[in-house]
């Protein structure tokens, strides 16, 4: 087998984003492109010859010609071992826990998570380090910097890989080992986890679906809840991983997964339903008639996550990204524990779970997670409810009408404006920024603005500064508008606009959180002058 340097061009448009490199599938299969990038990042690794790296993907389009590439770089730079799901197959959290699990020096994961798939769809790259952790922003900014001057690459002549048996084949100096996608990850959360009580709710007749939606966490969720929970054969649905995902947008939330949310509304709703996206890290869970937001879900899970015996004793503080909702604020002051806020981006969670200042954090755009490992992870989440559920007795929606009646409901939503021209975003986005002094005062519809700040991050560990983290605005401390500009989308610009509302009227529990948050998202639009800087009135995605 001969290893060869061979000379390469490097491309400019290979900086890491929110959750790594995402990218339309014809921009990725561009000569070399692949082979740039994975060069770039080994490049910034320090003494990993010899040493073990995880590969894994969500078996989307392009998923196993990627990793042929992948492993035969990886060979040429001598790695001593390349474990690998079968056919490819691991879903970001299984792969950040077999990191962990087998001391590798991190994990590449081929995935671009819930952005839609099939041959004309998006592709991604991320890497994650050795506890598992999406890699912090410090390397982000090496491997993008290092994919601007990069000129040459390894590589090997060895034939493709087999990738659909489990063991062990050799290469060169390096072992391939291909293990099961998912018996690692089931193992741990039996650990965590206390099946044989979840187990109960099942055999008491819970009903039950779970939306794979074709992506990667379909053998994990057929082999937890019906093969060893119990749920009746057949809850699990859409749960075959399909390269083009059956047509379906991986992305688990109101707007992509309305299938089962109309399902959830009629009289045929089943007890609980859930859904996860394209590699596994998120999850959104609805009740008959009802939809959990994600920002109040991280507080419930705040408030109960320590009835787990696994996590008793150890709710040392918890963290929300700026953009999710308050709510989990109130449950941290009344349970007298630190609350961080960090930017948007997993990675931002990293420092804080390694230094053991957090138990959990979570998201708005459908994440949460735990110190057990580093990624945000669907399917724990899941689990955590069903323990929660198991050890409280209650439903869904009464643990989150107890959660608005103690503290207030905090309505929010995220209204997305997809595709927009990459300049008119930046300008609208420049523009606010620099009217930022003069907002405090202003009143819009009757509302007035009493902060504005572009947010910036202080990391309590490592203290790493990171700026422009997002525009918000303030009207008073209940209600909030943020603007911020999407880091995964793979072209164009995507501009995020974030309302919150707090409301402890409880006459006004159960209004509809589009009316709720209606004149907030009028008044996005007229300070933003969204109409005539990008031709928008109305978001293409509200969730
Ligand atoms: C990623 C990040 C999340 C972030 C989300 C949306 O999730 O890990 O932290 O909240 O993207 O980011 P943006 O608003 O920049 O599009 P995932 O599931 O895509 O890896």
């Amino acid at each position: 087998m001969d290893i060869t340097a061979i000379k390469t061009e490097p491309y400019n448009d290979q900086t890491l984003g929110t959750s790594g490199l995402r990218k339309r599938i014809s921009v990725i299969k561009q000569k070399n492109y692949i082979e740039n990038f994975v060069q770039s990042l080994f490049d910034c690794l320090e003494d990993f010859e010899g040493k073990t790296l995880v590969i894994g993907g969500d078996g989307r389009c392009y998923n196993d010609q990627a990793i042929q590439i992948i492993l035969k770089i990886a060979v040429a730079n001598q790695f001593g071992r390349i474990i690998i799901g079968q056919n490819g197959i691991l879903s970001t959290p299984a792969s950040s826990h077999v990191i962990v699990k087998y001391e590798a020096i991190g994990g590449i994961i081929l995935s671009a998570s819930h952005n839609p798939g099939g041959p004309d769809g998006d592709f991604g790259i991320k890497f994650d380090n050795e506890h598992g952790a999406p890699a912090p922003q410090e390397l982000t900014a090496k491997i993008s910097a290092r994919t601007r001057t990069i000129d040459r690459f390894w590589t090997t002549d060895m034939p493709d890989v087999d990738l659909s048996t489990i063991g062990e084949q050799i290469f060169g100096n390096t072992v391939i080992q291909v293990i099961s996608s998912v018996d690692d990850y089931v193992e741990y959360m039996q650990e965590i986890f206390d099946f044989a009580k979840i187990k109960k709710l099942f055999d008491n007749g819970m009903t039950f679906i779970y939306d794979a939606m074709n992506a990667v966490t379909g053998p994990y969720a057929v082999r937890i809840f019906e093969d060893i929970l119990g749920a009746e054969k057949g809850s699990v649905i859409h749960e075959t991983p399909l390269p083009d995902f059956g047509g379906l947008h991986p992305e688990p939330n109101l707007t992509y997964a309305k299938h089962l949310v109309d399902l959830m509304y009629t009289e045929n709703a089943p007890d609980f339903a859930a859904a996860s996206d394209g590699d596994g890290d998120r999850y959104m869970i609805l009740a008959p008639s009802f939809f959990l937001n994600p920002s109040d879900s991280l507080a419930i899970l705040s408030q109960y996550l320590d009835t787990i015996p696994f996590y008793q004793g150890k709710l040392s503080g918890v963290a929300r990204s700026m953009p999710t909702s308050f709510a989990v604020d109130g449950v941290a002051k009344s349970r007298n524990i630190p609350l961080y806020q960090t930017p948007t981006g997993w990675k931002f969670f990293g420092n804080l779970l390694t230094a053991g200042k957090i138990a959990l954090c979570g998201e708005e755009s459908f994440g949460a997670g735990s110190f057990h490992l580093q990624e945000k992870d669907g399917i724990w989440a899941v689990l955590a409810w069903l323990s929660i559920l198991a050890e409280t007795g209650k439903t869904v929606e009464q643990l989150t009408r107890e959660l608005w009646q103690k503290q207030g409901r905090v309505f929010a939503m995220l209204q997305s404006y997809e595709g927009l021209a990459t300049e008119d975003a930046c300008t609208l986005m420049a523009r606010l920024n620099a009217q930022i002094p003069n907002l405090p005062g202003t009143q819009v519809l009757g509302e007035t603005i009493t902060e504005a700040f572009n947010f910036a991050y202080t990391d309590p560990v490592t203290d790493e500064q990171t700026q422009n983290q997002g525009i918000c605005i303030l009207f008073g401390s209940d209600k909030r508008i943020v603007f911020r500009l999407s880091g995964t989308g793979s072209c164009g610009a995507t501009l995020r606009v974030y309302l919150n509302k707090r409301t402890t009227d409880s006459d006004h529990f159960n209004d509809c959180p589009i009316d709720a948050l209606a004149t907030l998202a009028e008044i996005s639009r007229i300070i933003s002058d969204l109409k005539k800087l990008t031709g928008r009135q109305m978001p293409t995605a509200i969730t």
